[in-house]
């Protein structure tokens, strides 16, 4: 307390000390000289007016020659208390008549102007002195000397210092006074001010109030910290400090969306029931958001919407055309939906893959928009969205919508939903507003996501491209750093959710990476220590097929010893073979890699070895266990889900991931070797270095990449888009039970 008052008095006594010594050092010296001049000039002005009045009586008196006149006069004169005395000097200096108190030092003051230096300081005091020479008929009659006592200038002068000296300190007091008070009070408002936003008041839209304008960067500065702070937290995503796993899926679901029934809806379905002369088979397509979706499925027991599309899928369903999956051990429903051969033209090869497909990828193969294939897609989204509204046992379902087969969903399902999480997860990336604006149907396709509740993207470019288009081409309300999109009195919460893979549990018997390699090189016909790299992809030409195979023949080039001594084998699962894109582009790797193999094969060695057929993920996991290298080397991807299946494979720890740096899973395998796919040069030199990486380098960059995959799983990815939609559920449950469901917060009508 004492030393508050201290400081306070300190704050108050400081400028105060300096205001009165500025003013004593550099104001008082100065006023005092003003003063003595001005009364100088005053007593020049009074000492020519009297000696203007005396003037003609005195040469009256002289001519006269009547000296007690002239003395008289004098005497009288000087009654005035200020005139101290007076003098007469003939014109050759004689002192003919003074008054007694004239001061004898003061002579005629001969050789003085009439005006000059008028101020003498004389021992019993400073005098004015002025003297004014009379004439009289053209010739000098004498010399008028007037002395006027300054004595009481001094005494004024010292009273005014007196009173100035006063009213500056009173006001230098009252300045310094208001100057604390302003001070204190903006100093009280700017604490309370941050604290208001430290609760929250001011920070965010909901609060009653807006930050003051100087508040507002500072608010923004806190606001973004905030909404990075929550992130983060999200994104270090563990449960109760536990990694995420099926487990802990299974928790956040009965903890947090208690009762509420999961749909998922995607285009492939996860289990393909072919008729084949052996009978019915099953077979999971090859496709990572099946991949990475199924391992949900298996976690939560919902139903899976997909279309049936295998040639046995129909005897296969019972009346609802529902079959429990998996087949080994069902744990959730597919319900399949039939489509014609022209819905699955239009929707599926036409719109979706030889429009969307190539419009959202950079890789330079031109989008193909047409009305026909737009209508069937519209219509197609409708089947999938009355599929939903059948499935739902209540109002509000979660919805889990996969991809851009469905963009449309979102909006179809809300308009008869209202109250269902619709959570759309986007899974391909995601173009820049120019390129996304070459679509006819633009406006109608963000409209249609916007439906959803939540809309998720793998990367935060891919989220930010997203919240550009929409900005570009919607009239909406964009919180950048909230993420969110207010839309037609609705908000949509648009996040990044990296996608991964289920960590793959231990398989008694598996043989071990050794085994695995011996099991490929024996089935190649290659030797034991002949070096092998791998490729898994579907038949795409995003997936950087070409540039991989070119870089292939670069390192041979460039390093011939590797020749018979290095294999690559590319594994390229049949996709939309119906398309002429696909057809093309399976033409073109085929003639290249004839011309690879031609080139350096000598004897039954071919450097590039092209299985373009469908395998089995126990068979892909031999593959690569079995491999010294993985070549990811997508032109643009999402996220890309083999790079992390090969780090999932090598619990040897060995192996290299080549990883182009247009792919998602770049942003977060950074001791992958990272290469940009069209600069072959590059590819080769990385191929060269991943062939003879020592393996203690080996070791490290793979142990920290299976850390990092491991934590980051695909239980996380679903949870946390999840928990997302829990934590938005439970927000709406309270506004509606406290009846302020609003129409500018998270709550939508209802
Ligand atoms: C899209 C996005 C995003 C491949 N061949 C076979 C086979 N596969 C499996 C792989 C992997 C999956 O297919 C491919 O996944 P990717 O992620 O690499 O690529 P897309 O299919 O294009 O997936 C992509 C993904 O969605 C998930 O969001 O990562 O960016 O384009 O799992 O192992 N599986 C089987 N036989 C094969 O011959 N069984």
């Amino acid at each position: 307390m004492q030393l508050k008052s201290a400081k306070l008095s300190l704050r108050f006594l400081l400028p105060l000390a300096c205001v009165l010594i500025l003013f004593g050092a550099i104001a008082i010296p100065y006023l005092e000289s003003a003063i003595e001049r001005w009364f100088v000039r005053d007593l020049d002005m009074r000492a020519r007016l009297v000696s203007t009045t005396l003037e003609q009586p005195l040469l009256n008196y002289l001519d006269e020659q009547s000296p007690q006149r002239i003395t008289d006069m004098f005497d009288r004169a000087i009654q005035d208390e200020r005139l101290f005395a007076l003098a007469f000097c003939t014109p050759d200096g004689q002192l003919a008549y003074k008054t007694a108190t004239y001061p004898a030092s003061l002579g005629c003051r001969q050789g003085s102007g009439d005006d000059a230096n008028p101020v003498e300081r004389l021992p019993q005091g400073p005098v004015h002195v002025s003297v004014k020479t009379l004439n009289q008929n053209g010739a000098v009659a004498g010399r008028l000397i007037l002395v006027h006592d300054m004595s009481f200038i001094e005494r004024r002068s010292a009273n005014t210092k007196k009173y100035i000296i006063g009213l500056f300190a009173l006001l230098a007091v009252a300045v310094s006074a208001i100057t604390i008070l302003v001070a204190h009070m903006s100093w009280r408002g700017w604490i309370d001010s941050v604290r208001e936003m430290l609760r929250g008041e001011l920070l965010f839209r909901s609060g009653r109030r807006a930050p003051p304008p100087e508040m507002a960067p500072l608010a923004s500065d806190l606001r973004s910290l905030l909404y990075e702070y929550h992130r983060e937290q999200k994104e270090a995503g563990a449960v109760d400090g536990r990694t995420w796993n099926p487990d802990t899926l299974k928790s956040l679901l009965q903890r947090d969306l208690a009762g509420d029934q999961i749909l998922v809806v995607s285009n492939r379905e996860p289990y393909i029931h072919v008729a084949t002369p052996d009978g019915v088979k099953v077979q999971r397509p090859a496709s990572g958001l099946v991949t990475a979706v199924e391992a949900v499925m298996r976690a939560c027991s919902g139903t899976w919407i997909a279309h049936g599309a295998g040639s046995a899928d129909r005897a296969t369903v019972d009346q609802e055309d529902h079959v429990p999956v998996p087949p080994d051990n069902p744990s959730y429903t597919l319900r399949r939906v039939w489509l014609s051969k022209e819905e699955e033209a239009g929707y599926y090869y036409g719109f979706a893959n030889e429009g969307l497909w190539p419009l959202c990828h950079i890789a330079h193969v031109r989008p193909v928009f047409r009305s026909s294939d737009w209508a069937e897609y519209v219509k197609v989204n409708q089947r999938f969205a009355d599929a939903v509204i059948r499935e739902a046992h209540s109002d509000n379902p979660v919805v889990l919508i996969q991809d851009y087969h469905f963009a449309l969903l979102p909006r179809m399902i809300r308009a008869v939903l209202p109250k269902a999480t619709i959570i759309t997860f986007w899974h391909i990336p995601w173009p820049n507003p120019e390129s996304f604006g070459i679509c006819p149907w633009r406006e109608e396709i963000l409209d249609g996501m916007l439906g959803s509740t939540i809309l998720g993207f793998h990367t935060p470019f891919h989220r930010k491209n997203f919240l550009d288009t929409v900005d570009r081409y919607l009239e909406t309300r964009i919180e950048t750093e909230a993420s969110t999109v207010s839309y037609g009195g609705q908000l949509t919460q648009v996040e990044h959710y990296p996608i991964s893979i289920a960590w793959p549990e231990p398989v008694p018997g598996e043989p071990d990476p050794a085994a695995s390699r011996a099991q490929i090189r024996h089935a190649l016909g290659l030797p034991e220590d002949h070096l092998l790299g791998i490729g898994v992809d579907r038949f795409d030409y995003t997936k950087g097929i070409v540039e991989r195979f070119q870089a292939v023949e670069r390192m041979l080039e460039l390093h011939p010893e590797m020749v018979g001594k290095f294999t690559f084998v590319q594994i390229a699962a049949p996709t939309r073979s119906s398309l002429d894109e696909y057809q093309n582009f399976e033409a073109r790797v085929r003639a290249l890699v004839q011309r690879i193999n031609q080139r350096f094969s000598s004897g039954s060695y071919q450097p590039i070895v092209l299985k373009a057929e469908h395998h089995g993920q126990d068979q892909l996991r031999t593959y690569f266990r079995a491999a010294e290298v993985c070549s990811v080397t997508s032109l643009h991807d999402g996220m890309n889900l083999v790079a992390k299946e090969f780090i999932a494979a090598r619990d040897d720890e060995q192996g290299v991931l080549i990883l182009s740096q247009f792919t998602g899973a770049a942003r977060e395998l950074h001791e992958a070797l990272i290469v940009n796919p069209y600069h072959i040069e590059q590819g080769a030199e990385e191929l060269y270095r991943a062939l003879t990486m020592p393996d203690v380098e080996q070791r490290e960059r793979m142990r920290s990449m299976r850390s990092r995959v491991r934590d980051f799983n695909v239980y996380r990815w679903a949870g946390r888009m999840l928990q997302d939609a829990a934590r938005l559920r439970q927000r709406e449950r309270v506004m509606s039970k406290i009846g302020k469901l609003s129409k500018d917060g998270l709550g939508r009508p209802t």
